[in-house]
């Protein structure tokens, strides 16, 4: 789909499409709000910018809609599809690799009692478990902060790849 799809979409169906890059309902309203962009580069630059007032609570919620990395998604929504894209790269990681990403799943997941989120497009499982290392020994304010750049990056990254 190009730029002028999504003007010709209505609000419902926009806000749908919208909350499949991040499921923060505001922000999916006040960017379809926005249309008609520009561009899609003027699009993608309003997505980022209301994106770093989400609060932490909207990007907890908004968590529930990736899966571990490791755990590909089988659903068939588009929300899945962006997923399992996201992580082909990292998917055919060794076993030892893939062992260890699920450790430190595990140990991230008791440590800040959410799901490890990375932006996983064009990284390897090898690089994803050197940023899954460095950031267990995050302290929890700066760790909310590196999810809420994660989640945004990945929504950009949806944006573009949608309207691509
Ligand atoms: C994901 C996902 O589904 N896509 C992505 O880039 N990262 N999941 C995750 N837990 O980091």
């Amino acid at each position: 789909m190009d730029l002028s799809d999504l003007d010709r979409l209505d609000v419902a169906d926009a806000r749908a499409l919208a909350m499949t890059w991040a499921a923060v309902p505001r922000w999916a309203d006040t960017l379809v709000a926005g249309r008609p962009y520009d561009s899609v580069d003027a699009l993608v630059a309003t997505a980022d910018r209301l994106a770093r007032s989400w609060t932490d609570d909207e990007v907890a919620a908004a968590l529930a809609d990736h899966p571990r990395i490791g755990d590909r998604p089988t659903g068939s929504g588009a929300s899945a599809a962006a997923s399992r894209t996201e992580q082909s790269s990292s998917a055919d990681a060794d076993p030892e690799t893939a062992a260890a990403i699920r450790e430190g799943n595990a140990a991230y997941e008791a440590r800040f009692d959410r799901v490890f989120l990375v932006r996983a497009a064009g990284r390897s499982a090898a690089e994803i478990l050197v940023e899954l290392r460095r950031r267990l020994a995050n302290d929890d304010a700066a760790e909310r902060a590196e999810v809420a750049d994660e989640l945004r990056a990945i929504a950009l990254l949806r944006i573009e790849r949608t309207l691509a």
